[in-house]
């Protein structure tokens, strides 16, 4: 095989930006998967140039002229910038594939902007698109591993791709790491939903850790595992063989379930320091929050209980909740919220809009079946900026004034004080403070508010809303081309449009063929 030039781009920011929170944080959300396939390129004979796109890069002058072939992982929010970038790339010869999140949930879509669409990712796959490495077009090969991988390279591999990286991190330097894929749990809404659990090999895990003691005098690390601790006692044991206790700062997202006080106690004896529970809703999903049957306030005071328990253990907790699922209607899990804004204030909450991910979890199909699904543009799609779904129990006037009310809530400068006066420590006290008044916090409640406005005000919005026209507000389409700046102008024709029901389509199509 011809030794290739290849460009990976890691898109975490989906647009150039200059804001301050993106300088600081934005390299420290680094995804592993780009590093992975830089390392099993390499290990093919292949020349490789990695960039993780912040919004503070020039992408074009950051990789090689010529590049053969150009992997590009992205989120579905960075979708419109992937295929400006394919496009880009494609017309200076390269050939071009995409993998992660957007690729994973909407591969028909993508298929049209890329050679290569990658669903699971191992190294056989990347394998077979190196001997290939053709064009495809108009429509793109798709191409996935039958499961998840059961091996990835460590950090000790990928170091080579981390530490460049994380000299663009300024102040807080967080290395990316994972111990399991997967999850046990069936959220309905979530992508690991149907995907089986499955540990990554302890004895890599133990010798990057030793490994990072030796690049930092106290390193942080950040678990990218969509459920950390499922196997609680085996991954602390090998935490707790592999460096001295306390030793290493960590960050993992956990389900409340595995949050127990013994658990606690011996996350917080070896350097945890930041948990991030997804409670999601008062009256779904007890299994998770270890709940059970308990809904309402009775849900609300247990809940807090436990994040205050958590919180006398670990200097920050964020908790997760998502708005508008179906198990809701009228004011109250809204009201609840606010209770357990109250009574946990030390907690930063965290809200999403309910999003349907194209073909994530199979509660998309009945969204789908039920023709609630908007064809918002990708750009959009963070849980945040648009809200894919229609609620089934509330008008779309009455959900915004709902979340408006809640946000305002939350990050009211009474909340915000509390909140200070919860926390411990220094850095805790900073992020929630930047985070209620920045983009996040702050930054939301003039977005929602400004959509609630518009409902009323803007004509092409609620005919929109309402799925009775498909043309897209001005609003939106003025917002994503600054959101793209330069790079707007190589977004192919067709490009900001999706078909909401493609997922529904491939799976008829599916039952009816032979
Ligand atoms: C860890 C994580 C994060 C971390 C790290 C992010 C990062 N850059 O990787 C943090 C906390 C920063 C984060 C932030 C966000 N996240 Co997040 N996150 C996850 C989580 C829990 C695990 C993802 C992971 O690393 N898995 C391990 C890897 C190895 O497996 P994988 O993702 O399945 O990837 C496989 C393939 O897709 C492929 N692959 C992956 N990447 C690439 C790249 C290339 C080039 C190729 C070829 C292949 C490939 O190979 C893998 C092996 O088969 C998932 C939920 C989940 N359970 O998957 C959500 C998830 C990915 N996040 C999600 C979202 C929405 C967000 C936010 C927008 C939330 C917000 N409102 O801020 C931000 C966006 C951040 C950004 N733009 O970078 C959604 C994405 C949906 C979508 N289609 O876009 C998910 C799926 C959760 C959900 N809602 O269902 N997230
Ligand atoms: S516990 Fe978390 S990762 Fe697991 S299925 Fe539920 S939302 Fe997904």
């Amino acid at each position: 095989m011809r030794k290739l030039r290849i460009g990976i781009i890691d898109l975490v920011s989906k647009g150039p930006t200059r804001a301050l929170f993106a300088r600081v944080m934005n390299a420290n959300f680094a995804a592993i998967m780009p590093q992975v396939i830089a390392v099993w390129c390499e290990q093919e004979g292949h020349d490789v140039t990695l960039v993780c796109y912040t919004g503070f890069e020039n992408l074009v002058n950051d990789l090689p002229d010529n590049v053969d072939l150009v992997f590009i992982g992205a989120f579905t929010e960075a979708a419109q910038l992937a295929y400006a970038l394919s496009n880009l790339f494609r017309s200076r010869g390269a050939v071009t594939a995409i993998g992660g999140p957007h690729a994973r949930c909407y591969p028909q879509d993508a298929a049209k902007y890329f050679d290569y669409v990658l669903g699971f990712t191992d190294k056989s796959a990347i394998r077979d698109v190196l001997q290939d490495c053709s064009e495809h077009r108009p429509v793109g090969t798709r191409i996935a591993a039958r499961q998840q991988p059961t091996a990835l390279p460590g950090v000790r591999e990928r170091w080579k791709f981390i530490e460049p990286t994380l000299k663009k991190a300024p102040l807080i330097k967080m290395v990316p790491m994972i111990g399991s894929l997967g999850c046990p749990y069936t959220c309905s809404f979530c992508i690991d939903s149907v995907i089986p659990y499955q540990p990554l090999d302890f004895e890599v895990i133990k010798e990057d850790l030793r490994f990072l003691l030796s690049k930092f005098k106290r390193p942080l690390v950040g678990w990218h595992d969509p459920n950390f601790g499922v196997r609680f006692n085996d991954i602390m044991d090998a935490i707790e063989e592999a460096v001295p206790p306390d030793s290493i700062d960590f960050i993992a997202e956990s389900s409340l379930s595995l949050l127990s006080e013994p658990h606690l106690k011996r996350l917080q004896k070896n350097g945890f320091k930041a948990l991030l529970p997804g409670i999601e809703s008062w009256y779904d999903l007890g299994d998770k929050s270890k709940t059970g049957k308990i809904k309402g306030m009775e849900k609300v005071r247990q809940v807090s209980e436990h994040v205050n328990m958590i919180l006398s253990y670990m200097p920050y907790i964020q908790t997760n909740f998502v708005l508008g699922l179906d198990a809701d209607e009228g004011a109250e899990p809204f009201e609840l919220t606010k209770r357990f804004v109250d009574l946990a204030p030390g907690a930063f909450p965290g809200y999403s809009l309910l999003s349907a991910f194209g073909q994530a979890a199979p509660l998309n199909l009945e969204y789908q079946r039920e023709d609630r699904v908007l064809p918002f543009p990708f750009q959009f799609l963070n849980n945040n900026q648009a809200m894919n779904v229609k609620p089934k129990n509330y008008s779309w006037s009455e959900f915004y004034g709902h979340v408006i009310d809640l946000v305002s809530y939350t990050y009211s400068w009474r909340a915000i004080g509390k909140r200070v006066r919860a926390n411990k420590g220094m850095i805790p006290r900073w992020m929630n403070v930047v985070r209620a008044v920045s983009s996040e916090g702050f930054g939301r409640i003039k977005y929602h508010t400004e959509v609630r406005r518009r409902l009323d005000s803007d004509r092409q919005f609620r005919p929109y809303f309402e799925r009775e026209t498909i043309k897209l507000p001005d609003f939106y389409m003025n917002l994503a081309q600054k959101e793209l700046g330069s790079l707007w102008n190589w977004l192919p024709a067709g490009a900001m449009d999706h078909d909401p029901n493609a997922y529904l389509k491939s799976i008829n199509v599916q039952s009816v063929s032979p």
